[in-house]
């Protein structure tokens, strides 16, 4: 746990999130300013900065629990989108890594 970190604290129970699913390692919620009517963030509940810091079986956690979550939410037939934004260029806000999974309309390619 990270004491100023937003994202440890959603863990950590002291800041309440709408949660999508759950397992010992992971923790998936719905983002507080939806960019899709599926909006997800799915993070591991140890602080790492950024993709790239996670160990190889922690990213893949994350990434098999995004797709748990696209199932349930009923988007992984029509198709869905995870990013991982990394870094000031790519807009990322939060510095514990986070999965964005997008869906439920057609998503615009390229990004901005
Ligand atoms: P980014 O990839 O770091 O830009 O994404 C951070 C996301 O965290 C962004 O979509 C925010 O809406 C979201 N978020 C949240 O769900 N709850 C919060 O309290 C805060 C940010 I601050």
């Amino acid at each position: 746990m990270t004491a100023d970190c937003l994202f440890c604290r959603i863990v950590a129970g002291e800041v309440p999130a709408r949660v999508a699913h759950e397992t010992d390692n992971v923790l998936a919620f719905h983002d507080i300013n939806p960019q899709a009517p599926t909006h997800v963030l799915v993070i591991p509940k140890e602080h790492f900065r950024a993709a790239g810091d996670m160990d190889p079986a922690t990213a893949g956690e994350v990434l098999q629990a995004a797709h748990q979550v696209a199932k349930a939410e009923g988007i992984d037939e029509d198709g869905y989108r995870l990013v991982f934004n990394t870094g000031r260029d790519a807009g990322q806000t939060v510095f514990h890594v986070h999965c964005h999974v997008l869906g439920g309309r057609p998503l615009a390619w390229p990004p901005g």
